[in-house]
């Protein structure tokens, strides 16, 4: 097993690509057997789309200067044969910088101009607005032309302290974070706000998303960022310098990104980069790694960790070992360790979210598919039954078992009435869940946000605000979780009597389960109380600020509540698939039962034969369960097969 963090990654793509294969060869056997009701297929297409598009960002989170873009360089750009990132003494990248792969883009950096800060939209609505960011073109087979492109990010542009205020660079209240102002009375200001590079990078192609991030005074003008793109990033690494130590300005990155009470501990990493400059010649080996141990314990003990969990390397001795094929030095750099830990947290932690959203999904499918197949299997049975009856039996009785059949039909099709009536209850009391989780309940709520923020003197009240926002949000979600529930219960009733009453065997699917989006609200509401308590909470005086903020907030509440609705549509739309299902199994069944009672009449040595046809497609039937059980279990039982075995088992299911 490969221990790069690239080789990794290349096997997580793999058995995502290997699973999606999977999902697609059940859906075209479902198709084949006409188990594919619409229900059915949404959970697919939703399963399929989930793994295809299953993104990983990584994102590195330090002071200015401390290693983010040569380790960057180092972990998965070494294969250009040379330094891709701009990474220089002082502060190099000056905006946040996403690596990222859209096939539908052409290989390109995009850069959003700094002054966008002035209006009040967030990042996520500017990335929808492609007329707005500066284009260049890369090309992916040119290091030397990629590495030059990506230079931009380093740009700066000087302006008056009049504009650095309105871009959210110069704050009175807080003159020691200010940037220095030059000679001329100009201050520096990165160029851009935000860049995006998207390469056919391998890793980047199986859904990598990295996010290098500027040093201390940019990151935390971007709210955006700290309240939204690193706390959402499956692993924040975290890099101190050797040669350093652990600064005042380390400690308050530290504090305001890496120890928020929601980011998994598993999720971060801490590393002590530069450990090349205590490499001294003067200097036993072993007095070399006992200083960097030293130092290891000194960082770790700062930052309240165990020893194991701060890990050295040199990212630029790294980088160089990789370029030059230099084995020994590649070791010395201890990067092969941090590659390590980090595709060993990131892939595991990925992986095993991913397995337990499929494996929900699949069981549900298989239930809905196997509930079809029971359906026609007792309909055969009772057919059979009623058939068997009439072995004997002269033309007269057959007659009358027709008529008793149309009967029967026709009762059915007067009782369409009573379904619709079923579902317009259904309908409304749904409605009122969308409208608690719809678009208009956000935007309430987040107009009386930015109120309660602008009032003069909040700046101790902010917390409350807050509190109060998301008190009635989770109110909200609970009085959704309330109506769901009634639902729910009406529907297993109705359910219930409609089995009873036409031998149905619907059964409600599973109920949403909004606690999980109580939960994600608990995690922003404390990302944005961590963000405030760090001192930000003085930039509120600026109202365009609690604007920014707002927004932000919005735009993951609303991924939030996006995907609550989400989940009640796709369960409102399996219940009614379900009965449009056994409603038309039923009319098939209908209609089944008078073409053989007919072909009875028309010759009475029909009967056996139709007996013995009713046989076989009940043998088929039980042959298509046994199948579904064999294709939907390899989708969600067994460790994560090696690729070897899984080409095999493909085969075979194949
Ligand atoms: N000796 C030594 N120097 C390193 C190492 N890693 C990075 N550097 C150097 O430190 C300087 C800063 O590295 P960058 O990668 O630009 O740092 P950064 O964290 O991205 O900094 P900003 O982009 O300014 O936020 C560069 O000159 C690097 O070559 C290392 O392991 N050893
Ligand atoms: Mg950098």
């Amino acid at each position: 097993m490969g221990t790069s963090f690239n080789e990794q990654f290349d096997q997580h793509g793999a058995w995502r690509r290997e699973f999606a294969l999977r999902l697609k060869l059940l859906s075209e056997w479902l198709k084949d057997n006409d188990l594919l009701d619409s229900a059915v297929e949404e959970r697919l297409r939703r399963l399929e789309g989930q793994m295809r598009s299953d993104k990983v960002m990584v994102a590195f989170v330090a002071e200015f200067s401390r290693g983010k873009s040569e380790l960057i360089n180092a972990i998965f750009f070494a294969g250009y044969k040379r330094r891709i990132m701009p990474a220089s003494a002082g502060r190099t990248t000056m905006c946040p910088t996403e690596l990222g792969y859209d096939a539908d883009v052409p290989p390109c950096l995009r850069l959003l101009p700094i002054e966008t800060r002035l209006h009040p939209q967030p990042l996520m609505e500017w990335r929808s607005a492609p007329e707005n960011w500066t284009r260049i073109d890369l090309d992916v087979n040119d290091p030397a032309q990629l590495a030059q492109a990506l230079e931009k990010v380093a740009e700066v542009r000087r302006v008056t302290q009049e504009q650095a205020k309105a871009l959210g660079f110069w704050h009175e209240d807080l003159p020691e974070d200010n940037p220095p102002t030059g000679p001329d009375g100009l201050i520096e200001v990165p160029r851009w706000r935000h860049a995006l590079i998207n390469i056919a990078h391998p890793l980047l192609k199986q859904g990598l998303v990295i996010l290098d991030t500027p040093g201390l005074n940019a990151i935390g003008a971007e709210p955006e960022l700290t309240v939204n793109l690193i706390p959402q990033a499956h692993a924040v690494v975290f890099i101190l310098a050797a040669d350093t130590g652990v600064t005042k300005s380390d400690l308050t990155i530290w504090r305001e990104h890496l120890i928020a009470e929601n980011s998994q501990a598993d999720a971060r990493l801490v590393v002590l980069n530069k450990i090349d400059t205590m490499w001294d010649s003067l200097s036993t080996p072993m007095q070399v790694q006992a200083q960097i141990e030293r130092q290891r314990a000194t960082t770790a003990e700062i930052l309240g960790l165990a020893r194991e969990q701060v890990i050295p390397v040199s990212a630029q001795k790294g980088l160089v070992a990789k370029v030059n094929d230099d084995a020994a030095l590649l070791q010395a750099s201890q990067l092969p360790v941090l590659e390590r830990a980090l595709s060993e947290n990131v892939m595991g932690q990925r992986r095993k979210i991913l397995r337990s959203a499929v494996a929900g999904g699949i069981t549900e499918l298989r239930t809905e598919a196997g509930r079809a197949l029971t359906m026609r299997r007792r309909d055969i049975g009772e057919q059979m039954v009623e058939l068997k009856g009439l072995r004997g039996k002269n033309l007269s009785v057959i007659k009358h078992m027709r008529g008793r059949i149309e009967q029967e039909q026709g009762d059915f099709d007067a009782s369409g009435a009573k379904i619709h009536a079923v579902r317009s209850v259904h309908l409304k009391l749904l409605h009122d869940v969308f409208e608690l989780l719809g678009n208009n309940t956000l935007r309430t709520e987040m107009a009386e946000l930015t109120q309660a923020l602008r009032q003069p003197g909040i700046k101790l009240g902010v917390r409350k605000a807050y509190a109060r926002t998301f008190e009635r949000l989770r109110l909200g979600l609970a009085k959704a979780q309330s109506l769901s529930g009634e639902i729910q219960s009406m529907l297993t009733g109705t359910f219930r009597q409609l089995n009873a009453e036409y031998g149905f065997s619907l059964q409600a699917p599973r109920e949403p389960d909004l606690a999980r989006y109580e939960r994600d609200l608990d995690m922003v509401e404390r990302s944005h109380n961590q963000y405030l308590g760090m001192g930000n909470v003085l930039r509120l005086a600026q109202p365009e600020f609690a604007d920014r903020l707002v927004r932000a907030l919005a735009t993951r509440l609303r991924v939030v509540y996006e995907s609550a609705l989400g989940e009640v549509e796709l369960w409102n739309k399996s219940a009614a698939a379900q009965l449009d299902a056994q409603l038309r199994e039923r009319r098939r069944n209908f209609s089944r039962r008078l073409e053989a009672i007919e072909r009875i009449q028309q010759a009475a040595s029909g009967l056996d034969e139709r007996i013995d046809e009713l046989d076989g497609q009940d043998r088929a039937l039980t042959g298509l369960d046994t199948k579904l059980a064999e294709l939907t279990s390899h989708l969600t039982e067994g460790p994560v097969p090696s690729s070897a075995d899984n080409a095999a088992s493909l085969r075979k299911t194949a």
